[in-house]
């Protein structure tokens, strides 16, 4: 049996100047790795955007290069990349972000032209969804849906000292006569969340994210020590918002059923939060489900379980609002869920994040699941409420919908000031931009708001890309920077722009 040595490989970051950097540092690959190691392969994680021990941090991170597409890119060299990926057979590039893609491709021919014999596999939503360009950058593998046990399974093969991965499902795969094969009509899909293997957080480089401290969201108080981690506790969701990839992965698509929301028992996640806290030296920890109030009465009974863990817990994903209020006596009203907030408060919640989405009923309905309505409960209550248990509170809107009004998008801004005078801490407004593997690209696509030849550069939530809609891409730009500017403190605005990808000097 043949010894061999795996690299998942987060690529360099690129960032238009003025956007943020933070590194990737996603759960894939701690879920992977878990999974290598425990059938004993041998697997190291590098993170080119912030590099390893061996990596001066001071000479490339806040040192941007500007590429060709007028992007900076944040990381170590390309020399250095080839250095770390020498080493391996086989490297896996994880490719979840759209708009991190250039750098995914742009890392998979380097190795292929430096290193042919190199298995070179990829994974994410984002991979899955462009296969063909995948393939023609040099890939050999494509995963089409969650990989824990297919990693496993093409592990295996290449100990066998083989590349037929034709056995393998929930792949596409470049046979040894260069045919694509599609194989990802079949596959297991793991349900009980439980015989996930254990995240190998260790494998990540937490000292660099911790010293270069840019969390997934928040505000965290300046004077507490950054060590951050994060956890799932479910996978899926119940809702079906257009523009997440969720809404497409059902039963008979390339990934299955993988957006049914599934769970982790009370012990297993407390085991986690162990681990991060014993194993790691976490202190804070992110909890990056998709939906963690999918089922309410487990996830009550689950952060009872929980209180008293000594860790800073914060959800800046998005707890969605129909969670956090109940029915009153009045019909049609919903009124917050104090026992729920008062909870989230025990346990250590110091960050939640609402997601308004949108001001705008019909746009809620027809594009964002029919998700709770505004007119069925008081937001201003709500932050209220939260806010009295001493939780900061951020939203989330967004705007530039393919037919949105500029009447919706001005509801939308005026809703906005409104609970920023109701204590909303902070206010994010995205632009709509929709990404390959969601039912609202379909749409656009269709429907003539995204050009055929669209470029996922520009797939940053920053830029406007859509066409043909009510208000036009740069006045969309624009109108968002003054909500930005006018819905947020001096203190937030002055630690986001810190974070903005510095140009070369
Ligand atoms: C956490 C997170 C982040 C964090 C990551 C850092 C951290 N601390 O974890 C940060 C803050 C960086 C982030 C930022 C953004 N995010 Co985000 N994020 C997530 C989130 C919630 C979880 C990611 C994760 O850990 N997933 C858990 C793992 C286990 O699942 P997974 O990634 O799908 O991996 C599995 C498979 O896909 C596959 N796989 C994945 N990679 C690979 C690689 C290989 C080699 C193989 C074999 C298999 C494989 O196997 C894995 C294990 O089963 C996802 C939503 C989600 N549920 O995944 C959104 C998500 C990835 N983010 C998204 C977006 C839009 C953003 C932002 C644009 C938000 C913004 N407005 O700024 C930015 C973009 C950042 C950038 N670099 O460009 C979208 C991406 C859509 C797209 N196609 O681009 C997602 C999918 C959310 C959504 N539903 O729309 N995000």
């Amino acid at each position: 049996m043949n010894q061999i040595k795996i690299l998942l490989l987060y690529p360099p970051e690129q960032q238009w100047p003025g956007c943020i950097v933070k590194p990737n540092g996603s759960l894939a690959y701690p879920y992977l790795g878990g999974s290598l190691r425990d059938i004993g392969i041998e697997t190291y994680i590098y993170d080119a955007c912030v590099g390893n021990n061996n990596d001066n941090l001071e000479n490339f991170f806040k040192n941007s290069t500007q590429l060709p597409s007028g992007m900076l890119r944040t990381g170590v060299s390309n020399d250095r990349i080839l250095e770390v990926v020498s080493y391996y057979d086989a490297v896996g590039i994880t490719s979840i972000f759209s708009q991190q893609e250039t750098q995914v491709l742009d890392c998979a021919k380097l190795i292929k032209k430096n290193y042919p014999n190199k298995l070179l596999f990829s994974g994410g939503v984002n991979a899955k969804s462009r296969p063909s360009i995948f393939f023609a950058a040099g890939f050999d593998i494509i995963f089409t849906s969650e990989s824990e046990i297919t990693i496993q399974q093409i592990a295996k093969i290449l100990q066998k000292g083989s590349r037929d991965f034709s056995s393998v499902g929930k792949i596409y795969f470049k046979n040894k006569y260069g045919k694509i094969i599609d194989n990802s009509h079949f596959g297991d899909i793991v349900w009980d969340l439980d015989k996930l293997p254990i995240p190998a957080w260790n494998l990540l480089p937490n000292e660099r994210y911790w010293k270069i401290g840019r969390p997934h969201g928040g505000q965290i108080a300046s004077d507490s020590t950054l060590r951050y981690a994060s956890i799932m506790t479910s996978r899926g969701c119940p809702f079906a918002c257009s523009y997440c990839h969720i809404a497409n992965e059902t039963v008979n698509s390339k990934s299955g059923a993988i957006g049914r929301f599934r769970i982790k028992s009370d012990d297993r996640v407390r085991n986690e939060l162990q681990i991060l806290k014993d194993e790691i030296g976490v202190k804070q920890v992110f909890i990056e489900d998709d939906s963690i109030f999918g089922k309410k009465k487990r996830a009550i009974r689950l952060l009872k379980s929980i209180i008293g863990f000594g860790l800073d817990l914060m959800d800046v994903n998005g707890i969605n609002m129909i969670h956090l209020v109940k029915k009153s006596n009045k019909p049609n009203w919903m009124v917050p869920d104090e026992e729920v907030i008062e909870l989230l408060a025990e346990v250590g919640f110091k960050y939640i994040v609402l997601p308004f989405e949108s001001a705008n009923l019909r746009i809620i309905k027809k594009w964002c699941s029919n998700k709770l309505a505004l007119d069925r409960f008081s937001p201003s209550d709500l932050i209220k409420t939260i806010k009295k248990y001493k939780i900061n509170v951020g939203t989330n809107y967004m705007i530039g919908f393919p037919d949105e009004t500029r009447k919706e998008i001005e509801t939308t801004l005026n809703f906005a000031h409104k609970m920023k005078q109701n204590g909303l801490d902070h206010s994010n407004f995205f632009l709509v931009m929709p990404v390959p593997g969601t039912p609202i690209f379909d749409y656009c696509i269709k429907k003539g708001h995204l050009p055929k030849n669209y470029n996922p550069d520009k797939f940053q939530w920053t830029k406007a890309n859509l066409i043909n809609t009510a208000v036009s891409p740069a006045e969309l730009e624009s109108i968002r920077d003054k909500a930005w500017d006018d819905c947020n403190n001096q203190q937030f605005k002055k630690e986001r722009k810190s974070w903005v990808a510095t140009r070369p000097s």
